[in-house]
C-alpha cells in the first residue's frame, strides 16, 4: 500500500480505466447475470452500510429481507415459505443440503441430483462431506426419474431437481422427484436459481415449486433474472422446522443467532431485491421474460435459417445450438465481440439471451453467425 493516500480524483481515474476494461454486457451471451434495474441500484446505494449479519442493529433492512422472502415465498406457491437472501445460488445450494444432511443422521450421506445440475453441488460434496451421485438425463435433458430410483440407498438424504438448468434452460419433473421423496421421505430440494424468476412468468404452466407437495426447500437468485444487484440469492424452506438446523449462537451480537453461512452480510443486496421486486410487479416480470422469450424465438429462427437446430426446443431464455468447429466458431465470433458459452454433453454452443440484449445486438450476432459458419465451413 502507498504510504500517502492518493486524491480521490486519482483514485476514481484507476477506477475508470480498470472499468473500461470490463467487457459490457452488450455482447454477452454467455451470462446470467445482467444489469440490475435501476431501482435495485439505488436501493443497493441507500443500504450500502448495511449489515443483516447483525441484523439487531439494522430492523428496518431486516423487515425488507423478510418481506423478501415472502414476495418470492408467494411466487414460489408457498405465502408461508421461510429463509434468507443468500450471497448467490451456490451459498443458497449449501445451505439446503446442509440443512437435510443435519436433519438425518447418516455415516455416510449422498444426494441425488441429475447429471446436469450446476457444479455447486460439486462443491457441496467436498465441502458437506455428502455423495452427490448424478442420475443419467433423459432425451431432453430432464433427469431420469428411474435412474434417480436406482440411486438412492438407505444413505440418502436428499434429492436434487433443476427448474432451469445452468446448460439447457430445462425444467426436470419435480413432481416426480416428488413422489419418490415422499413415499422414501426424502427432503427434496429445487435449485431454481435461474428459472425462480422465470417460469413463473412463462405462458406455459409448470410444476415445479412448492405448489408441488414434496419440495422442501428452493433455490431463486434475485441477482439472475430477478434483476437485482449481486450478491443476492433466495434460499427458501417450506417450514420452520428447516431453518433450526443450520442455528448458530452468537452470544456478542445484537441477535442471539445466525442462520447464514456468511457472518457479515450485505443488507443493500436484500433492500435492492425488494425494491425491483416491488417495482416490477409480475406484470413488470411478465413484460421482461416475454421480451427475452420473443428474442430467444427470433434466434432460433435466425439459425435455422443457416441449418443450426437446437438440440431442444428453447423451454426458457437459453439455447443449446449443435454447431460444427465448436471452438472455431466460437473463437471467430469471439473475434467478433461475442462471448458464447458451452454445454459439456453434447458439447454444443450455448446461448443465454438476458434482458440486457437489445434487438440490434440479436440480429447483429445472427448476421456474424452466419458469416462464421460459412467461413468455417
Ligand atoms: N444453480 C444454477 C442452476 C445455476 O445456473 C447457477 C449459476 C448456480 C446454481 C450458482 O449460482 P451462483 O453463481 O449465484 O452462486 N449459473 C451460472 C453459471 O455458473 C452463473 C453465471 C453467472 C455464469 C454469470 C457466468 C456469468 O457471467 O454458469
Amino acid at each position: 500500500m502507498n504510504q500517502r493516500g492518493l486524491s480521490e480524483e486519482k483514485v476514481l481515474s484507476l477506477l475508470r480505466s480498470a472499468r473500461l476494461r470490463d467487457i459490457p454486457y452488450e455482447r454477452v451471451l454467455s451470462s446470467m447475470c445482467t444489469k440490475p434495474h435501476p431501482v435495485a441500484v439505488k436501493a443497493h446505494m441507500q443500504f450500502i452500510e448495511s449489515n443483516l449479519g447483525d441484523f439487531g442493529l439494522f430492523s428496518g433492512t431486516k423487515e425488507l429481507e423478510e418481506k423478501v422472502i415472502r414476495l418470492m415465498g408467494s411466487l414460489l406457491g408457498c405465502e408461508g415459505a421461510c429463509g434468507y437472501i443468500t450471497t448467490g445460488g451456490t451459498e443458497s445450494n449449501i445451505q439446503a443440503l446442509r440443512t437435510a444432511r443435519n436433519l438425518v443422521n447418516k455415516k455416510h450421506p449422498n444426494v441425488v441430483v441429475p447429471s446436469s445440475a450446476h457444479f455447486s453441488f460439486d462443491k457441496i460434496a467436498d465441502l458437506l462431506g455428502i455423495e452427490v451421485r448424478k442420475a443419467d438425463l433423459d432425451g431432453e435433458f430432464k433427469v431420469d426419474a428411474g435412474s434417480v430410483e436406482s440411486l438412492i440407498d438407505d444413505s440418502t438424504i436428499a434429492l436434487v431437481g433443476v427448474a432451469g438448468s445452468t446448460e439447457f434452460g430445462q425444467i426436470d419433473p419435480v413432481d416426480e422427484l416428488a413422489d419418490i421423496a415422499l413415499s422414501r421421505d426424502l427432503f427434496l430440494h429445487v435449485d431454481a436459481a435461474f428459472g425462480g424468476f422465470v417460469i413463473p412468468f412463462l405462458d406455459k404452466k409448470y410444476d415445479f415449486d412448492f405448489s408441488v407437495r414434496g419440495v422442501t426447500s428452493i433455490t431463486s437468485d434475485p441477482h439472475k433474472m430477478g434483476m437485482s444487484t449481486i450478491p443476492a440469492g433466495g434460499l427458501l424452506f417450506r417450514d420452520e422446522t428447516c431453518l433450526s438446523p443450520l442455528e448458530i449462537d452468537t452470544p456478542y451480537l445484537t441477535i442471539r443467532a445466525q442462520h447464514s453461512l456468511t457472518g457479515t452480510r450485505s443488507g443493500a443486496a436484500a433492500a435492492a431485491a425488494y425494491a425491483v421486486m416491488m417495482h416490477l410487479g409480475k406484470d413488470g416480470y411478465k413484460k421482461i421474460i416475454k421480451r427475452c422469450m420473443e428474442l430467444t424465438d427470433r434466434l432460433v429462427e435466425g439459425v435455422e435459417e443457416f441449418g443450426i437446430h437446437p438440440l431442444i426446443e428453447p423451454v426458457m431464455n437459453i439455447v443449446s445450438l449443435p454447431v460444427p468447429d465448436l471452438e472455431g466458431m466460437r473463437r471467430e465470433l469471439r473475434q467478433r465481440g461475442w462471448y458464447t458459452s458451452i454445454t459439456r454433453s453434447p458439447r454444443a454452443m450455448r446461448l443465454i439471451v438476458m434482458p440486457h440484449l437489445s434487438d440490434e445486438a440479436l440480429e447483429a450476432f445472427i448476421t456474424d453467425f452466419g458469416e462464421c459458419l460459412k467461413n468455417l465451413r
